[in-house]
This record gives structure tokens, sequence and C-alpha cells, in this order.
């Protein structure tokens, strides 16, 4: 389908205005994105005439495992993945790290055993193996960044060479820059290491279609509620071989064949890691959010989407004061400083307009560590946003420039 932004703008039921209240200018998809109508129908249809899934045996619960189970079957697609087995519903892309963490890591890492990772990585792909390092004496290899994003890969090829490494987690791309690291490459000198390889997609999946089986990557995750979907769903997507070898993550129901007094047996993958009543409508209305996206060309949508970025990149470099971390070749977001003003303060005076967009670490402390700066000010671009949008954020700053010029 053509990508016409005034149509695909009526499908999303926050930009609507609602008699006298004009939509909000929403650039902070990075943190969440609107929800489409078309998730939504599908979630309230689904509650309308709900039944638990994997149990019942009369016609409602059926139906239910059905819609259940063809939302996996639809992500499975998405992502290229080889079976739909391979795709486990979690609540949302961190819970899929930490099932990684929690269940490949305690299985597979021993004290000193290494994860590489990358400065870029979000809390997410931090703190879980921050924990394994607490528990088990694991350790971190860290991966810099220069200025431009650009990850040290002379320092990748000398930490993949250390003794031990079992893992590399990467995103696909930064929370903050915008910026992608070389996945493929960088997957396959994991592997040619000896180690495997997860990716946190949970902000390149909205933007660039995603391959699992060309990146050949071990594991990979991403949330619904940052692709049009509901909130209370995410995907874990790994490797069949291990999964299949990988213990449970949570306990409960769903997840057992068997259940003794002293032990009790698994069911095969995916059910194995979804104790419990699982995410069902959310599942279902990811569905249809992926539906929904992929009527559109990638290329019209990565098209679309580059020409925001760079309208926003000359109207923030044109602004005097204005210190864009963000490189001329990133996507989906752009971040920056404004001299001598704290970045809570910039998005207050936005947020005072009408424009809602992040400030501080954006869960990525250790980048802005690295960065050395507190915290910045966050720009991030969906499908529905528009050049016109972009524009409310010069007067914005300039009137921020202003007010801390007097005080
Ligand atoms: N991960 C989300 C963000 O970057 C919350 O804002």
């Amino acid at each position: 389908m053509k990508l016409d932004v005034e149509q695909v703008r009526s499908m999303f039921p926050a930009l609507q205005s609602k008699g006298d209240t004009t939509p909000p200018v929403y650039l902070d998809s990075a943190a969440q994105s609107l929800i489409v109508q078309a998730s939504l129908n599908a979630v309230v249809q689904f509650e309308t005439s709900r039944a638990n899934v994997h149990r019942g045996m009369y016609p409602l619960a059926e139906q239910a495992t059905g819609a259940y189970e063809n939302a996996r079957r639809t992500v499975q697609p998405f992502l290229h993945a080889a079976h739909p087995q391979e795709i486990v519903f979690t609540k949302n892309g961190t819970e899929g790290t930490n099932l990684v963490a929690q269940s490949w890591g305690r299985a597979n890492l021993q004290a000193d055993d290494a994860v590489v990772l990358s400065i870029l990585e979000h809390h997410s792909n931090v703190v879980p193996w921050l924990q394994l390092k607490r528990e088990k004496g694991i350790r971190l290899e860290w991966i810099d960044c220069d200025k431009q994003g650009n990850l040290g890969q002379e320092q990748y090829r000398q930490a993949l060479q250390k003794k031990n490494v079992k893992l590399v987690t990467l995103t696909g791309q930064s929370n903050v820059l915008g910026v992608r690291p070389p996945l493929k490459k960088m997957i396959q000198l994991a592997h040619e290491a000896g180690a495997i390889t997860a990716v946190d997609a949970a902000q390149l999946v909205v933007h660039y279609p995603i391959d699992v089986q060309n990146l050949d990557c071990d594991f990979l995750t991403f949330s619904g509620h940052k692709i049009y979907g509901p909130t209370g769903i995410g995907v874990l997507y790994g490797k069949r071989a291990h999964l299949e070898t990988m213990p449970p993550f949570l306990g409960g129901g769903s997840m057992i064949q068997w259940v003794e007094r002293e032990d009790f047996t698994t069911t095969d993958i995916p059910t194995k890691f979804e104790a419990g009543t699982p995410p069902t409508a959310q599942a279902v209305g990811l569905a249809a959010a992926l539906q929904w996206l992929t009527q559109y060309r990638w290329e019209d949508i990565e098209r679309h989407e580059q020409r925001l970025f760079r309208h926003a990149q000359d109207i923030l470099s044109a602004i005097k004061g204005v210190q864009i971390l963000s490189p001329a070749t990133a996507s989906g977001c752009l971040s920056f400083t404004l001299d001598g003003i704290h970045p809570h303060d910039v998005a207050e005076i936005l947020s005072q307009r009408g424009v809602c967009m992040r400030a501080g670490h954006h869960c990525a402390q250790p980048l802005h560590d690295h960065l050395g700066i507190p915290g910045s000010v966050r720009l991030s671009i969906g499908i529905y946003n528009t050049e016109a949008e972009i524009d409310c954020v010069a007067p914005a700053l300039k009137h921020a420039i202003h007010l801390f010029s007097k005080s």
C-alpha cells in the first residue's frame, strides 16, 4: 500500500482532535509508539469473547488458542524465523533479555566466562548481565564507540580473542544515538570466535526489516509497544537448538508436562517459556499491528523516516547552542543537548507547547557516562510524524534559550 502520511495518521486514535483538544506533537516513539486502530480493534475483539488458551475443550477456548497461535505464526514470517516454535511471547523486550540471561546464561556461564556487550546498550541489555556478574562472577567485556557512535571494531576483535567469551549481545539500533552497529559482520565474527549472539532489536524492528536467518543471530528480542501494538507484549526469538536445551525461566501452568510432589517435566518449546496465562489479547494485538505495518513497503517507510530525520537535523543544527549527539547516518531518533540548560528543563518547556519528547539518560547511563554528559534530549520518529510537527520543536527550543539567558 502507498504510504500516505495523512491516511496513516487517521488510523491512530491518539492523533485525532477531540472537541477543542488538539492532538499532541508526539516525538517520543522510541519510548513507546502510539497504538494503531487495527491493533486496538484486535485487542477489544479478543477480550470481548475471550477464554484461556491451551486449556479448555469448548469452542471459545479453541478459538482463543487459535488466535494466539496465529499471532505466533504472524511473528514468525515477520522475523523470517525458520519455525513458529522459535517465537516465545514475553511481556516486553526486557523480559526477553532477562530470559536469555536467566535461562541460557545461568545454565551455560561459569565464573570468569565473558559476555561481550556494547556501550550503546539499553539498561535492559546491561543489568541482566550485571546480575549474572554478581551471582556467578562472569566478566563483561565492553566495546566503546567513537563520537559518531561507531563501535570500535579493533577493540571488538581483541575482546573476542580473550578467554572464555561465550556470548556477544548487541543492540540493533541505539535508543540514544540512533546508530546501527554492523550486526551481520559482528555476529559472524562472534561465531568464528566460538561465541553465540543476542540482538536487542527493540528500536530497530519498527524501522528496518529483520531476517533472523540472514543475520544468523542466536537470540533476538523486541517489544510490541514500540511497533504500534499494545503494551504488555514482547517477543524472544531463539534458535530452536538453543531453546530446546535451555531450562525454563518461570514456573507454573502451561510450561509443564507432568508435576509430582518432588519433581516436574516441561512441555516442548515455545510453551516451556510461557508459564501461566500468557498476554493473549496483547499477542493478538501485536499480530494485527505487524499485519498493518507490513502493508507498507519498508523502502517507503525508510524514505519517509529518513526525510523526517534530515529535517530534524537541519532544524536543530541551525539553533545556536544545540549540540547534536546523533551522527548524520543515524535513524529513528536524534539526541542533543542545549548549552547550559538541563535536558529535563528543555523537555518541560517543549511539553508546555504540546511537544512530547524524552529527556534524561534514556535508560542508557553507561553511554551517557562515556559521552561525558548526564543526559540528553531525544526526538524520536514514528511512521505517523510530519515535517510540520518537527517544525514545532525549534520555537520551543528558542524559547528555552531565551528564558535561560535571562536567569
Ligand atoms: N526504552 C525506552 C526508551 O528508550 C523506554 O525510551
